[in-house]
């Protein structure tokens, strides 16, 4: 089987110290963060950036200064930035981090709940023109599907040539839609042959998700963004127990760990 990927998501835009006081918010501790994950063996990063208070904030000199503190920490690691943001945040906001030419960014395929009143917006515009964008830009997309239509939209919009394929794929299972076996098999086979795709299980399903994504061949998004604890009732001292945990996981079935190189060859990446 191919050599898993392991993305870890060290910060998010949601989750709060007040969940695990060791979510990072300066640059020092979101450098601290990525370099505790990439040591236990994530090959990408999936960064959201913080104001020092925590506050979400998609500037792009806050991104180049995290950007940077990463690289000096974890030289060859590929930063995939985000470009959903936070909830409420303009695309213009949203796009920022893309034009410092990051390897990958996300592209998220559609709007969802967020829960409560909080709906996370992505109109057929704003797909279309960050997709454009970051082929202008030569950023590949990690497409975020938090629901199953989705995935057609990217089809679609792959189509029309606003996304390049083969395609990479993000099943975020547990915020709209449920964390079931059953799901994540259909969403694979329902991506275009040569795809490739990586699971984030949110909450208590990271790690099931995670063994289910490793024994099936696919790849692995783990960290705070989507879940601050190691076990039931125990929260996580940093992103890199959880990743070591995968890594432990992956062990088990036989999987090897993919270095940042051998994850730039699997998803066709041109290093920086
Ligand atoms: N924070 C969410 C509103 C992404 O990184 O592209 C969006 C999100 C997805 O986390
Ligand atoms: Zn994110």
């Amino acid at each position: 089987m191919e050599k898993l990927i392991i993305t870890a998501a060290i910060c998010g835009a949601e989750v709060t110290k007040e969940n695990n006081p060791a979510v990072p918010y300066t640059v020092e501790e979101i450098g601290r963060e990525a370099e505790s994950a990439y040591k236990a063996g994530a090959s990408i990063i999936h960064l959201h950036v913080r104001e020092d208070d925590g506050t979400p904030t998609q500037d792009k000199n806050r991104f180049k200064a995290c950007m940077d503190e990463i690289l000096r920490r974890c030289p060859d690691v590929i930063i995939q930035p985000s470009t959903g943001g936070a909830v409420g945040m303009t695309d213009e906001e949203r796009l920022q981090p893309t034009e410092l030419g990051p390897e990958m960014a996300t592209l998220d395929c559609g709007t969802c709940n967020f829960g409560g009143d909080e709906i996370f917006v992505n109109t057929e515009n704003t797909i279309k023109n960050f997709g454009r964008l970051m082929i202008e830009r030569g950023v590949k997309p990690e497409v975020e599907v938090f629901d199953k239509g989705m995935i057609d939209y990217a089809i679609k919009y792959a189509k029309q040539g606003f996304i390049k394929e083969p395609m990479h794929f993000d099943f975020v299972l547990g915020v709209q839609m449920a964390a079931s076996a059953r799901d994540l098999v259909f969403m694979v086979e329902s991506i275009p042959q040569g795809s490739t795709w990586t699971v984030a299980g949110i909450g208590r399903h990271e790690f099931p998700m995670a063994a289910i994504a490793i024994a099936m061949g696919g790849h692995v998004r783990v960290g705070f963004e989507d879940n601050v604890y190691i076990d039931k009732g125990v929260l996580a001292k940093s992103n890199g127990e959880l990743v070591e945990r995968v890594v432990r996981i992956a062990k088990e079935l036989g999987r090897e760990i993919a270095t940042p190189d051998e994850a730039r060859e699997i998803l066709g990446l041109n290093k920086r």
